[in-house]
């Protein structure tokens, strides 16, 4: 049995009802409370007013898009975003005097709220072996023992670069681009637990990994799907786009476990009706879906949409899209016929008419979008589920055209931007060819390691050396105690990061901190004041230009850190000019341009206003599939359940966090208050289960061939969720996320499926 590290028990838990609209005023409030308690009311003017700005800086927060510009408001972001860019501008610092004072030991028993409070890292830093205190260490000698740990490997593959979606697309290229020089594709990204499945669905059947609908396509659809997603927390802006499509008549249908407040109602603080009015109901429906039920609900539909078509022939189906642009629709059209409606009905959870009745929303709209995030990718099945909202697509030819198609919404805000730039384990031959030919080299064609088997690579002792560019893998990844035990295998670990988090406090036997630059500063190199590029989730690519001074005078910039280790590690013997491009991010963008298609011409193009947009073969009828044409798929019917007496848990997101990071132990629109350590329960399960509201409770795990893993004292929270399934936050439940827990093809970590069940701790207190 294994048990989740408890550290701070909080004692003033609150639970007030959930909200039932989102945005307003109170959050321009909080947005403002929250960074001028991090920073000066100077720094808060220069970082809010100049985000995402036509040569502003971009959000780090989330990779929704901004408006054309001249469509842009003075104040161009959430609260959320305030938020994340204030988090990064603080003026607090962990000095060298800091790491003094606390030892590792102490650090990893601290939470990750107070980690991330301690403020920017100012210097490097080195723990050696033995000793349990970081000391500093000067540039030189950090990247040279960084080299030396490399270069001494038996072979590349021994290490891992692991990258998380904040890093730009120069530092990207420049990360994929040493890793393969030095001989590697162990690239694993949080892409590998985010949008995998996005990703392999899309590849399989439209030929391409990305979503095919820009903003304006959101702003004209008759219909979008939100699913599997809370935008009114994790992408705010969007809930703007939803409201112009609706102001220009489109319908929302919302399918969720949770009735999220961003999904209900809208008050744009943006415009007087939000300010001073009701705001804007997002959702026409509400689909209120068990875990799991994506799938059976799209299958559903679709064999709704042929029995339609089979009573009125020849106006539901898009027969000319579907002879010209397809395959495969006799053999899907048989298996969908199959598929049984008191299966549907009992893996949705939802009633018959309420899947008619979007039926007859589809029949209505001759645009049609689905949006889509981590309730359906974080899922064991989420690749034939996203298989399925492609076939439901297909059927009307909602592909391709204005209006329409699919819209996977990304996390981080340069995710996408990432992979562009070949920061993929498997990335396809026609990439690594370009990629040698321009610079001289064969790059290893093996595919590399993702994150799931990086860890199972780790844990076995055959990688000796971590890398991480931003993100906290340790947090991120699944499975805690079994990844930190990975991760302490390993001889060197390095985090090139903004800010203190777990992964700094789990080490290797030598462990550095590469304290670096965020997007919010200025960057100045050899030949001036440098820019960086990022792709948002709709393709679009534009630059972001930092605006405060530097945290630290001593910090480099992410391009500078990898120019200088690809020089120590490759000693001169790439011929890839790394001390040029250190130099200048316009001499990386031209390589780019060279590798990557659709960014030719790529510092031109990229100083237009609103950037470049990348072209999407599928918006030109061109599919890079088995087949040549968008693929019609058979998916096999999958009913997620747990056994008598547990729930399906997923774990997500509060309204004050960015990913492994809390800002606050609060979620305002859930209506939980000072602590996370909650478990959202149906009241129908509460009372089944023999809980009650109140109750401190371990979450249990159970895994193939009996595991189980623990998570300690969590209050019960009755909350709407869908019946049978719970909810509690991540990163404290990733202690119960077993390792080989995947998602089929995408391997995946499940996220949002855990079997658990609750067992009563002994203290039980009442919640306010
Ligand atoms: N403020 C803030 N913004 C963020 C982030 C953040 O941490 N904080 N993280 C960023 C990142 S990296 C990402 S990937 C995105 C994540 O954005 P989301 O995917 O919106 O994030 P989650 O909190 O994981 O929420 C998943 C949603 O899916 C629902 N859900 C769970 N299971 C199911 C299911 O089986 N079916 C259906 N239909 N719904 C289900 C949940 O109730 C929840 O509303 O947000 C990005 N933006
Ligand atoms: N159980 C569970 N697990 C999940 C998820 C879930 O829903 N449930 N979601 C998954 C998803 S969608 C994702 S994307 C991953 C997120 O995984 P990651 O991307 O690895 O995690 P973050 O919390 O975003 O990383 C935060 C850290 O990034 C560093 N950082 C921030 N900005 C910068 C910068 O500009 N440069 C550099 N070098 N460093 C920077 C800071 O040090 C900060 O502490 O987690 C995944 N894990
Ligand atoms: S919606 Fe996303 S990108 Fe836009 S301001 Fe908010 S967090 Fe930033
Ligand atoms: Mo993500």
């Amino acid at each position: 049995m294994k048990k989740a590290p408890r550290e701070e028990q909080d004692e003033q838990l609150t639970v007030t009802p959930p909200k039932k609209w989102a945005a307003g005023v109170p959050a321009v409030t909080h947005a403002l409370e929250y960074s001028l308690s991090e920073t000066s009311a100077r720094r808060t003017g220069l970082t809010l007013l100049n985000m995402n700005q036509v040569d502003g800086i971009d959000c780090p927060g989330c990779a929704w898009a901004d408006p054309a510009p001249g469509h842009r408001h003075l104040n161009e972001y959430c609260e959320n975003g305030a938020k994340h860019i204030n988090d990064e501008a603080t003026s607090r610092r962990v000095t060298a005097d800091f790491f003094r004072e606390h030892t590792v030991s102490e650090l990893g028993r601290r939470s990750d709220l107070w980690l991330n409070q301690q403020g920017r890292l100012t210097e490097p830093m080195v723990k050696r072996p033995g000793s349990d205190h970081y000391e500093p260490i000067s540039w030189h000698e950090a990247l040279g023992l960084l080299a030396e740990e490399l270069k001494a490997l038996a072979s590349p593959d021994e290490a891992v670069f692991y990258t998380s979606g904040r890093v730009s697309n120069e530092a990207a290229f420049l990360l994929q681009l040493f890793a393969r020089a030095f001989g590697t594709n162990n690239l694993p990204d949080c892409s590998n637990m985010c949008h995998e499945s996005s990703g392999f669905a899309l590849h399989e059947t439209l030929g391409t990994g990305k979503g095919t609908v820009s903003l304006e396509d959101v702003h004209h659809a008759d219909l979008i799907f939100v699913v599997g997603q809370n935008p009114g927390t994790n992408h705010p802006r969007q809930l703007s786009a939803l409201e112009e499509a609706k102001d220009n008549g489109a319908r929302i249908i919302a399918v969720n476990t949770l009735p999220e407040a961003g999904l209900l109602r809208f008050k744009n603080p943006q415009q007087a009706r939000g300010v001073v009015g009701r705001g804007v109901q997002i959702a026409d429906r509400f689909l209120h879906i068990r875990s799991g039920g994506d799938l059976a609900l799209f299958q559903g539909l679709n064999r709704m949409l042929l029995e339609a078509e089979d009573e009125r022939p020849g106006t539901v189906l898009d027969h000319d899209f579907i002879g010209s642009d397809t395959s495969g629709f006799e053999e899907f059209s048989r298996h969908a016929r199959s598929i049984a409606w008191e299966d549907v009905l009992a893996a949705t959870g939802l009633a018959r008419e309420e899947i008619e009745q979007v039926r007859d929303e589809v029949l209505r709209s001759e645009r049609v979008i689905v949006c889509w995030a981590m309730g359906v990718t974080q899922q064991k099945h989420g690749v034939p589920t996203i298989r399925e909202i492609v076939n439901f697509l297909l059927l009307r030819g909602n592909l391709g055209r204005a209006g329409a198609g699919v819209c996977p919404v990304r996390g981080h805000s340069n995710v996408q931007g990432d992979r562009t730039m070949g920061v993929w384990e498997q990335m396809p031959d026609s990439f690594l060819d370009a990629l040698g030919d321009e610079f001289g080299f064969e790059p290893p064609r093996a595919h590399g390691l993702d994150a799931v088997n990086s860890i199972r690579a780790m844990r076995e002792g055959r990688i000796k050396v971590f890398v991480g560019v931003a993100g906290n893998f340790v947090q991120a990844a699944p499975d805690s105690e079994v990844t930190e035990e990975a991760m302490r295998r390993c001889g060197l670990t390095a985090h090139i990061s903004t800010k203190l988090n777990r992964s700094h406090t789990v080490c290797g036997r030598t462990a550095l901190i590469l304290p670096t630059l965020g997007r919010t500063e200025r960057d100045i190199q050899a030949t001036g004041e440098q820019f960086v590029t990022v792709e948002n989730s709709m393709s679009e690519v534009h630059s972001s230009h930092g605006r405060l001074e530097p945290a630290s005078k001593v910090l480099l910039s992410e391009v500078a850190i990898l120019c200088r280790l690809a020089v120590r590690t490759l000693s001169g013997r790439s011929g890839i000019p790394w001390a040029e491009f250190e130099a200048d991010y316009g001499v990386v963008r031209d390589r780019i341009s060279r590798v990557v298609t659709g960014l030719h011409d790529f510092n031109r193009r990229v100083a237009r206003p609103g950037g470049i947009q990348l072209p999407n073969p599928v918006n030109e009828g061109v599919y890079a599939t088995v087949t040549g044409k968008a693929m019609f798929t058979c998916n096999d019917w999958v009913m997620p359940q747990a056994p008598e007496g547990h729930l399906l848990l997923q774990s997500l997101r509060s309204h004050d966090q960015w990913n492994t990071v809390p800002y606050t132990d609060n979620d305002r629109y859930r209506g939980v208050h000072g602590s996370r350590r909650v478990v959202m329960v149906n009241p129908e399960d509460v009372t089944r289960l023999g809980l009650s509201p109140g109750l401190h409770v371990d979450l249990v795990s159970v895994w193939a061939g009996g595991e189980e893993r623990r998570a300690e004292d969590f209050t019960v929270v009755p909350y709407p969720t869908s019946p049978g399934c719970a909810a509690a936050y991540y990163p404290e439940t990733n202690v119960l996320l077993p390792l080989d827990s995947v998602a089929d093809a995408s391997n995946q970590p499940t996220a949002k499926s855990m079997v658990v069940r609750l067992e009563p701790t002994a203290a039980v207190r009442g919640t306010g």
